[in-house]
């Protein structure tokens, strides 16, 4: 399902969807919903950027902005502002990409469907690909990011993000 094209865990969490959205091109029981129309976004006051690549210097690590899960420093951002992320696959190997706790927008990407849908929290990116994302982090806290390939996570792809005020 949402385009993927490889299986992955699925788990859900409660999803937002205005009234006059529930139902919209869905079937029974699927709580993501695709629109053709969604309200513009703002222009986006902050920028973060997310790379996902091998670990350094082991075929068995993954690692986030260079690091190894537990080696490196957490993203900050400020919350309540709409913010692109700018994910960039660099090893060749697809990842579903969650960032939990917050909604999010695909704005762009390399190749792969332009899944329209305003409540997405986790996004297929392919191997070499760039996919553009906007959000509100609307949510403040201190949330894990991570390939929802659990595997993946696990050998080091993960982040901390943490959401201010
Ligand atoms: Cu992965």
């Amino acid at each position: 399902m949402n385009g993927q094209n490889m299986s992955t865990t699925i788990h859900w969490h409660g999803l937002r969807v205005d009234n006059d959205m529930d139902s919209e091109g869905t079937s029974p029981g699927f709580m993501v919903h695709e629109v053709e129309k969604l309200p513009a976004l703002p222009e986006p006051t902050q920028e973060v950027e997310i790379v996902l690549n091998t670990g350094s210097g082991s075929a068995f690590a993954w690692s986030i902005n260079g690091d190894v899960y537990g080696q490196g420093d957490a993203i900050p951002v400020k919350g309540d502002r709409p913010t692109r992320l700018t994910i960039v696959e660099m090893s060749g190997i697809p990842h579903p990409f969650h960032v939990p706790g917050q909604f999010f927008q695909i704005l762009d990407r390399d190749d792969g469907e332009l899944f329209k849908s305003a409540q997405l929290d986790t996004v297929m990116v392919n191997g070499f690909e760039t996919v553009t994302i906007q959000t509100d982090f609307s949510n403040p806290g201190v949330w894990m990011a991570h390939c929802h390939l659990l595997e993946h996570a696990e050998l080091g792809m993960m982040t901390e993000i943490h959401v201010g005020q």
